[in-house]
């Protein structure tokens, strides 16, 4: 046991302090079908000597898009600091919901816990202060696994959220120890831009970001186009 706190507390050196204390968040453990399960550390669910083991199980998490009002994208470039998946483009925030009521509750609202998380996240990593559950749709989710490295690893069932702001309604300044650069595109330019950030800014897009660009972004993007509106919650299963 005294071996396995050795090698356990080993995983974190050399990362930096703050990101290394985000690692004793509680995360959610649920199955496959999103029932509960239990809780686990954010290090326990990101360690490949855990995740790797047989019967491993995934942690909630969720992806948040949000759109202005000229219906560009919000997209970040995770800072160096990051343990997993550092300097990669993803969409405007990734994270999870914590083990705790708020956050695990379904309340008046659906999905209530992740939303509760992402307005946590938002004002944490891009200082968005005026973003609320009401804001957000949550249009589908996925299941995948991907490694970062021969040490980390994802396995998340991941809510997807929608949210559009009018710019004069929202100001943000990134936290620099999340996030070294923001940018929003537009459907037109969204895949030259990140085809430039991998060629020439030796960038690297997140597996959960790709999943989402290759299969529904750009239909939920025309649906926003087009009507004005986010896309309808979807309360089936996940893709
Ligand atoms: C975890 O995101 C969630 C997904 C969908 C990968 P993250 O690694 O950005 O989490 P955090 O910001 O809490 O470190
Ligand atoms: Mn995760």
């Amino acid at each position: 046991q005294q071996m396995q706190r050795a090698m356990s507390s080993e995983a974190l050196e050399g990362y930096d302090a703050t990101q290394v204390e985000l690692m004793k968040e509680n995360l959610i453990v649920c199955d496959e079908q999103d029932n509960v399960v239990g809780k686990c550390s954010k290090k326990e669910g990101h360690l490949r000597s855990f995740l790797d083991k047989e019967n491993s199980l995934p942690h909630r998490a969720f992806s948040c898009f949000l759109f202005n009002e000229k219906n560009e994208l919000l997209l970040q470039r995770r800072s160096s600091h990051k343990i997993t998946f550092p300097n990669m483009w993803t969409n405007t925030c990734c994270s999870h919901p914590l083990y705790v009521k708020e956050e695990m509750a379904d309340g008046p609202i659906p999905f209530q816990g992740v939303k509760t998380a992402t307005v946590r996240r938002m004002d944490y990593e891009l200082g968005l202060k005026n973003l609320f559950e009401e804001d957000l749709n949550m249009v589908s989710k996925i299941l995948y696994r991907a490694n970062t490295d021969e040490k980390w690893a994802e396995y998340e069932l991941d809510f997807i959220l929608f949210a559009k702001k009018h710019s004069d309604e929202f100001y943000f300044k990134a936290n620099e120890n999340e996030i070294s650069h923001t940018e929003f595109v537009t459907r037109e330019n969204i895949l030259d831009f990140l085809e430039t950030e991998v060629n020439t800014g030796e960038s690297e897009i997140t597996p959960w970001f790709n999943m989402i660009l290759q299969t529904k972004l750009f239909g939920w993007w025309d649906h926003i186009i087009q009507t004005g509106e986010l896309p309808p919650e979807d309360t089936s299963g996940h893709i």
